[in-house]
């Protein structure tokens, strides 16, 4: 009998927790990067909101989650000239755990997200930030 009070609190927890993420969107995503991909590939924030993001790299090499601004897409892989149409990056050294923080774009769409180390987005690290109307 003395876990059931817990496991009520749990429940309570997880269903606040359910209720705050209303939509799908979140501002305390999680992605994990490898060698060489991002997961999850897509992540949904509200537009305009303080994001907090934790990025964890399980790659043997460093890493970037480099999102591009809307309308923006590279070519065959990130060169020089998509440095301008950047939204906000961020770097992540092998084995590292960084949380960062940004602001959502406030227009509404998809942008590319790309890793912005040579070679790394032609061998699969791209991804989507889905911006919603908070
Ligand atoms: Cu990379």
């Amino acid at each position: 009998m003395k876990k059931f009070p817990v496991l009520m609190v749990l429940v309570l927890a997880m269903s606040l927790i359910l209720t705050a993420c209303g939509g799908g969107s979140t501002t305390t995503p999680k992605v994990d990067m490898v060698d060489f991909a991002f997961e999850p590939t897509d992540l949904t924030v509200p537009a305009g909101q303080e994001i907090t993001m934790t990025l964890v790299n399980n790659g043997a090499v460093e890493h970037e989650y480099v999102i591009m601004k809307f309308g923006q897409t590279i070519g065959d892989d990130f060169g020089d000239e998509d440095e301008e149409n950047i939204y906000w990056e961020a770097e992540v050294k092998p084995g590292q755990t960084d949380t960062v923080t940004f602001t959502a774009p406030t227009e509404p769409g998809e942008y590319q997200v790309v890793c912005g180390i040579e070679g790394h987005f032609k061998a699969g690290m791209e991804a989507k930030l889905i911006v919603v109307a908070p």
